[in-house]
C-alpha cells in the first residue's frame, strides 16, 4: 500500500523513559502512530475510497496484490478524527469522537523513537511502567497497553508493496491472529472479505495476522487483567484457515486467544480493585511489570511476571489467589498458569501454544508497545469484568471476574450511553528491575 498524501501526517510526541540504578533519561523523541487500520484509504492520487464503511472498492481491489498497488493509507487528524492528544508525557485516548467527517470509535497507536521505527522493546530482566487514569472508563470498555510482536518498521523491509510502513501504523499482529486487519504482508485483506453483522466499520478477511502478545494491562475501572499470550511461530505471521484461531475452533491456531490471565477479582479477591477498593481507580496510579528471569540477566528464561502497584506515593503489593486448593500466587509463573487453567476447569491453551518458554521467544524478539480504548463486539467484554460465561455459577472459582452487569458491555449501548469515556496512560518508563518507581509513603 502506498503513502497519501492529503493530510500531513504528524505524530503526537510522547516522550518516555530508560532507567538504570544511575537515574532515568528522557528520550524525547518519542511519538505514538495511529494504526493503519483506522486510517482513510484513497486510490493512489484520488478521493475515491478503496475502503468504505466495512466493504472494499470491488473496482481497484479485484486481489489483494492489485489493490496494495492501487490504494494509499492516508495521514490522521489525531485530535479531531480519532480523538487522541498528548499533554507532556500524558497520552489521552478518547472513546467515540463525532465530528463532521463522522464518528470513530476507539483507537490504537504504537509508541515509537523516530518518524519511521517503532521502539523495539525487550523486555527480559527489565520492567515495565506507566501511569493510568481509568476513572472515566466503565463497564464494557477496555483500556489496553500490551507489546505485540510486530516488526519495528512495520514490515517494509520485508514486503516491498508496503510502502507506508510504521510511520503510518502498518504491521499490527496479535494472539488472537486479527482477521480484520485491511493490509497484511504488503498485501490488502480484501479477498473473502466478510463485512461485519456488527461493526459498521469493520470485517474479516481471508488472512489474520499472529504474533507473540504480552498484555500488561486490559482494564477499566472496574477490573483489570495482566495475560501472556504465546505464539507457535515467531511474529508477525500471516495465517489463513485454521490455523488463525476461528470462532468454531479457538484453540486450533498456532497462537493462545485465552493467555494466563492474572485477574485480581477473578483469582479470588474481590476487594482489591475498583472504586474505593485497595488500589482505587478513581484516582491516578502506577503499574510496574517485572519480567524476572532465572539468572538475573536477559539472557536468562523468563521465570516470573510480577506485578506492583504505586497509588499515593505506596508500594501496594498484587493481590493474592484466594481459593482452597490453590496456592496463594501472586504473579504469573509457570506453575501459577497451570494450577489456576486446572481449578478453573479452563482449557490450558497457554500451555499448548508453548506456555513460558514461549512468550520468553516474544519477549527475547523485541517487542512494539500498543495502547488501545476498545470495545467487544464479540463478547463484550464479559471475560474481563464480569461473570464468563454469563450462565455459570458466579461462585464457582473463576467464573467471576468482575462486578459488572452480564447484560453489560454491548458496544450498541457503550458507544451511546458512554461515548464520553476516555483512558489517559502517562510517564512511561522502561529499565532495570526497580529503578522505575519509588515508595516514598
Ligand atoms: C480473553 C483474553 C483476552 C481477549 C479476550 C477476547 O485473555 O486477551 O481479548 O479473551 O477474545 C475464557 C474466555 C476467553 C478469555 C479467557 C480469560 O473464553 O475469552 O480470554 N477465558 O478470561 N474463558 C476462561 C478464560
Amino acid at each position: 500500500q502506498g503513502v497519501g498524501t492529503y493530510q500531513t501526517e504528524t505524530h503526537p510526541s510522547l516522550p518516555f523513559q530508560r532507567c538504570t540504578s544511575s537515574g532515568c533519561t528522557t528520550v524525547s523523541s518519542g511519538q505514538v502512530v495511529l494504526d493503519a487500520n483506522w486510517r482513510w484509504v484513497h486510490v493512489n492520487n484520488g478521493y475515491t475510497n478503496c475502503y468504505t464503511g466495512n466493504s472494499w472498492n470491488s473496482t481497484v481491489c479485484a486481489d489483494g496484490k492489485a489493490c496494495a498497488a492501487n490504494c494509499s493509507v492516508d495521514g490522521a487528524d489525531y485530535s479531531g478524527t480519532y480523538g487522541i492528544t498528548v499533554s507532556g508525557n500524558a497520552l489521552t485516548l478518547k472513546f467515540v469522537t463525532t465530528n463532521s467527517s463522522g464518528k470513530n470509535v476507539g483507537s490504537r497507536v504504537y509508541l515509537m523513537s523516530s518518524d519511521s521505527r517503532y521502539e523495539l522493546f525487550k523486555l527480559l530482566n527489565q520492567e515495565f511502567t506507566f501511569d493510568v487514569d481509568v476513572s472515566k472508563l466503565p463497564c464494557g470498555l477496555n483500556g489496553a497497553v500490551y507489546f505485540s510482536e510486530m516488526d519495528a518498521d512495520g514490515g517494509m523491509a520485508k514486503y516491498s508493496s508496503n510502502k507506508a510502513g510504521a510511520k503510518y501504523g502498518t504491521g499490527y499482529c496479535d494472539s488472537q491472529c486479527p482477521k480484520d486487519i485491511k493490509f497484511i504482508n504488503g498485501e490488502a485483506n480484501s479477498v473473502g472479505w466478510i463485512p461485519s453483522e456488527t461493526d459498521p466499520n469493520a470485517g474479516n478477511g481471508q488472512y489474520g495476522t499472529c504474533c507473540n502478545e504480552m498484555d500488561i494491562w486490559e482494564a477499566n475501572s472496574i477490573s483489570t487483567a495482566y495475560t501472556p499470550h504465546p505464539c507457535t511461530k515467531t511474529g508477525p505471521y500471516r495465517c489463513s484457515g485454521a490455523e488463525c484461531n476461528t470462532p468454531t475452533d479457538r484453540y486450533g491456531g498456532i497462537c493462545d486467544p485465552d493467555g494466563c490471565d492474572f485477574n485480581s477479582y477473578r483469582m479470588g479477591d474481590r476487594e482489591f480493585y475498583g472504586p474505593g477498593k485497595v488500589v482505587d481507580t478513581n484516582k491516578k496510579f502506577t503499574i510496574v511489570t517485572q519480567f524476572h528471569t532465572t539468572d538475573g540477566t536477559a539472557n536468562g528464561r523468563l521465570k516470573e511476571i510480577r506485578r506492583l502497584y504505586v497509588q499515593d506515593g505506596k508500594v501496594i503489593q498484587n493481590s493474592k489467589v484466594n481459593f482452597p486448593g490453590i496456592d496463594a500466587y501472586d504473579s504469573i509463573t509457570e506453575q501459577f498458569c497451570t494450577d489456576s487453567r486446572q481449578l478453573f476447569g479452563d482449557f490450558d491453551s497457554f500451555a499448548a501454544k508453548g506456555g513460558m518458554p514461549g512468550m520468553e521467544a516474544g519477549l527475547r524478539n523485541g517487542m512494539v508497545l500498543a495502547l488501545s480504548i476498545w470495545d467487544d463486539h464479540h463478547a463484550h467484554m464479559l471475560w474481563l469484568d464480569s461473570t464468563y460465561p454469563t450462565d455459570k455459577d458466579p461462585e464457582q472459582p473463576g467464573i467471576a471476574r468482575g462486578s459488572c452487569p452480564i447484560t453489560s458491555g454491548d458496544p450498541k449501548d457503550v458507544e451511546a450511553n458512554n461515548a464520553n469515556a476516555q483512558v489517559t496512560y502517562s510517564n512511561i518508563k522502561v529499565g532495570d528491575i526497580g529503578t522505575t518507581y519509588t515508595n516514598t509513603g
